[in-house]
């Protein structure tokens, strides 16, 4: 026992006072025909939850992460499948996502960290028997070894080439060993610094072909599950490649890899690109691409990916409109966050999760209450009512022409007004159903 002095995690309502109990997350609660446990398949981030401590620039870190043993160890690897298995279960998480190099310290040589992966993979497997915890996506990190400074599948060497093929076949291995529904490529250094050195083509073409081994490869040994692009416009390199939801559809379009890949939608990733949370979602649901999500939260203040602990109701409502209007996620939503580096302590890391999760679980009660109020979906339907019958309707059916639809202009002279957005009514609507009784 790594949480002593934490309990199981309890469901007291909005009036608990209590700091380690759920407020919002009622998993059996239904809520449109399903429990909030199936609407909101949480996932923990092995990397923030279990290694980071804190370090950043300027200091190294303040939270233990040891879980009593030595770091840089196989029984430091298994402490944290320990402790991270004991979180899961206080705070009833039943997902986790994880890198390689999460899960074991990475040796000198790939064979001997490959024996490591199986090892580690065995114990994870054993500790999953008899729980209801589950994999929801491994990934293989290819960004922080130091071979992997131009790029891994984008890398102008061929050798780090051959390293990150590698990388991603045996992390593809230990996901479908685990059962993982899914696997994420973030594009981690895929991008950069400047263009008197890059062959932008030759590097996106090369990136194309490592996924599209790795379809192959996935598909060879069994996974039925989704790919993921995660999207990020910057950091850590000044051009990644996969901007934004639109770039990354847009490049899987290109290379045909559209039918095995999804989008995982990271909230801090899209407000960097200078979009909204919802606009990225919105921009995958439409493409039938709204695979997972990375649940966390920037700071408008601060132009980097400070990876926060959700807590901002709007941006989570929003995100909950999106999910349940595209009729929910493959994936689930995993805490790509970190605690701030002065919350220090275990208890912390507690707290962290149940905001989060209390977070989600309000912005799906105002989700769905926005939904059942029908006034926003009322008022967009109308909005393009001139498009259901008469000229409109012939230009929806793809059953006009310019020049019919020039004769019509002139016949009409002066165009009629399209009608005013309402957009302050609208939000007004959307304040009443958040916070009105
Ligand atoms: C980095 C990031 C990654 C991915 C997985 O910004 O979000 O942790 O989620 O590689
Ligand atoms: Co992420």
């Amino acid at each position: 026992m790594y949480f002593d002095n934490i309990p199981v995690i309890p469901y007291e309502g909005p009036q608990s006072k209590n700091p380690l109990a759920f407020k919002f997350y009622n998993p059996d609660q239904v809520i449109l025909g399903k429990t909030m446990r199936e609407h909101l398949p949480f996932a923990m981030a092995w990397w923030h939850n279990l290694c980071a401590g804190g370090t950043d620039m300027f200091g190294r870190d303040t939270a233990d992460k040891s879980f009593g043993a030595e770091k840089g160890t196989m029984e430091h690897a298994k402490a944290k499948v320990d402790a991270g298995f004991e979180f899961m279960q206080k705070l009833g998480i039943e997902y986790f996502c994880f890198h390689d190099v999460d899960i074991v310290p990475e040796a000198d040589d790939i064979k001997e960290t490959n024996r490591r992966l199986d090892e580690i993979s065995d114990y994870i497997l054993e500790k999953m028997k008899g729980t209801n915890i589950k994999c929801l996506w491994g990934t293989a990190n290819m960004f922080s070894n130091p071979r992997f400074m131009n790029g891994a599948g984008s890398s102008n060497s061929a050798d780090v080439f051959c390293f990150a093929a590698a990388q991603v076949k045996k992390a593809l291995d230990i996901t479908v060993k685990l059962g993982g529904k899914g696997y994420v490529f973030w594009g981690g250094r895929e991008g950069y610094e400047t263009l008197l050195n890059t062959d932008v083509k030759f590097e996106q073409e090369n990136i194309a072909k490592l996924m599209k081994m790795a379809v192959a490869y996935g598909r060879s040994i069994g996974f039925t599950g989704d790919f993921y692009i995660e999207p990020k416009p910057k950091e850590p390199m000044k051009h990644q490649y996969d901007f934004d939801a639109a770039t990354a559809i847009g490049f899987l379009k290109a290379h045909g890899l559209d039918k095995d890949f999804k989008m995982n939608i990271e909230a801090n990733h899209a407000t960097l690109a200078g979009h909204t949370f919802q606009h990225d979602l919105r921009i995958s649901a439409i493409n039938g691409m709204l695979g997972s999500v990375d649940a966390n939260q920037g700071d408008y203040l601060l132009g980097w990916d400070t990876d926060e602990f959700p807590y901002d109701i709007y941006e989570t409502t929003m995100c909950m409109y999106e999910v349940l209007k595209a009729g929910g996620l493959t994936g689930g939503f995993n805490f790509d966050s970190k605690n701030r580096r002065p919350s220090c302590t275990p208890e912390d890391m507690f707290y962290a999760y149940i905001l989060g999760m209390d977070a989600f679980a309000l912005g799906l009660i105002k989700a769905a209450k926005l939904i059942e109020d029908g006034r926003l979906d009322a008022f967009v339907e109308d909005r393009y009512a001139s498009y259901k019958s008469g000229i409109g309707a012939k230009i929806v059916a793809g059953e006009t022409t310019l020049e019919e639809l020039a004769a019509y202009a002139d016949e009409m002279g002066a165009p009629a007004q399209p009608g005013s957005g309402r957009q302050e009514y609208l939000e007004s609507v959307v304040n009443s159903v958040l916070f009105g009784l």
